[in-house]
């Protein structure tokens, strides 16, 4: 039985890859933080909490990832911890440099001290290209408009330079923008979703949100944990675009949204509100997956107009059994 270690389990990512690799037999590793509220919610939705093992760490304390790297001695170390919102990384540089920039570089110098046989895989992000019009490859120029994409692009580098110098197994997944029912509240299409529920239900009136225009390259969530996992089946190390190759508008996926879910038109229910806008945006990212599918023989299976859909269902579900936070 191989052995896996998530870092951050407990969130988007780390629930839907846990729940893959017990699927494959895996004895399944990851770190959480003490925190003051309920943290396990995704992996008891999915009902694999008991069946995960969980350990304290923290990527901002190199003591905490020593100590649960060199206790669990992972076959595959998955990092995806990090402050990963966006927004906020406007409001939280240091933190974020911290977290998403330095963390992964204290993930790797644990696992050349105490265990360098583990593979790594670890996310980078498509946010490391910023702005510039062409659909984005492994070789594209890393140009971040925002702290998070500096921070990506930090730790980028540290993963292919330690790669480089020290002979490890670490692997990054230029993983563009993927979702599902169980994405954060704050991310732009549950947000969408979030609210199109208790709009229906006549919980809620309005939703407010920012930059319409910008469009992203989303797939889904279930899709890519496969690629992370395919990355470590390789004898090599390397970097792999995950991506659909295809864009689309916040206002697209609020027009789609809205109408699926029988209310209608999108402009009666919302208002734009400068608070939402953030200091540097990124206005179209594409990714091309054609190494990925190429190499690992990976593709995205799930259709944007499924994925919307799929999280108008479960949010609309979910509301209904008042189960949508509410001091969002
Ligand atoms: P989430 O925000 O859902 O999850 C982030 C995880 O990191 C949570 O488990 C969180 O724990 C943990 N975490 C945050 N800060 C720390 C810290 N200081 N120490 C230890 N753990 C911490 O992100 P996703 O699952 O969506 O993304 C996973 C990874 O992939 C991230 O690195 C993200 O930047 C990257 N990525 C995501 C993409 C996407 O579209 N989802 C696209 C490209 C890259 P807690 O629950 O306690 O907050
Ligand atoms: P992103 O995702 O920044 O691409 O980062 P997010 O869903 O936050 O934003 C996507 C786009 O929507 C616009 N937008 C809004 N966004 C939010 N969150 N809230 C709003 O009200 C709103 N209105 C418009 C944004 O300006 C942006 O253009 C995600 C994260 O998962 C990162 O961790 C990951 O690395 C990248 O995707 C790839």
């Amino acid at each position: 039985m191989k052995t896996a270690l998530i870092t951050g389990i407990t969130g988007q990512d780390g629930s839907y890859l846990a729940k893959f690799l017990l699927s494959k037999g895996y004895d399944v590793y990851g770190t959480y933080r003490r925190t003051s509220h309920r943290q396990l919610e995704r992996l008891v939705s999915m009902q694999i909490h008991k069946q995960t093992n969980l350990e304290y760490a923290d990527l901002t304390d190199q003591i905490s990832l020593n100590h649960v790297i060199k206790k669990v001695q992972p076959d595959e170390i998955y990092n995806l911890a990090a402050q990963s919102f966006v927004g906020v990384s406007f409001y939280e540089p240091f933190l974020t440099s911290n977290v998403t920039g330095l963390g992964a570089l204290r993930v790797f110098e644990a696992v050349r001290e105490f265990s360098p046989h583990s593979k790594i895989y670890h996310a980078s992000s498509s946010e490391m290209f910023g702005n510039s019009a062409e659909i984005k490859n492994e070789n594209s120029r890393l140009y971040p408009a925002s702290p998070y994409g500096v921070s990506k692009v930090y730790a980028h580098k540290s993963a292919q330079l330690y790669r480089k110098s020290y002979d490890m197994f670490i692997s990054c997944g230029i993983l563009f923008n993927h979702e599902s029912p169980f994405r954060g509240l704050e991310f732009v299409t549950r947000k969408i979703t979030s609210a199109v529920a208790k709009i229906k239900l006549n919980r809620q009136k309005k939703i407010s949100l920012g930059n319409l225009k910008a469009k992203r390259d989303w797939g889904f969530a279930g899709d890519y944990v496969k690629a992370m996992w395919m990355m470590l089946q390789q004898d090599e190390p390397d970097d792999f675009v995950i991506s659909t190759g295809e864009s689309h508008s916040v206002e697209d996926f609020l027009t789609k949204a809205f109408e699926y879910s029988g209310l209608g038109n999108w402009e009666n229910f919302v208002d734009i509100d400068k608070k939402y806008f953030r200091p540097s945006e990124i206005d179209d990212l594409v990714g091309d997956y054609s190494k990925a599918e190429k190499i690992l023989g990976w593709k995205p299976d799930m259709k944007y107009e499924e994925l919307v859909k799929l999280m108008v269902d479960t949010d609309f579900t979910l509301e209904q059994n008042n189960k949508i936070d509410d001091n969002f």
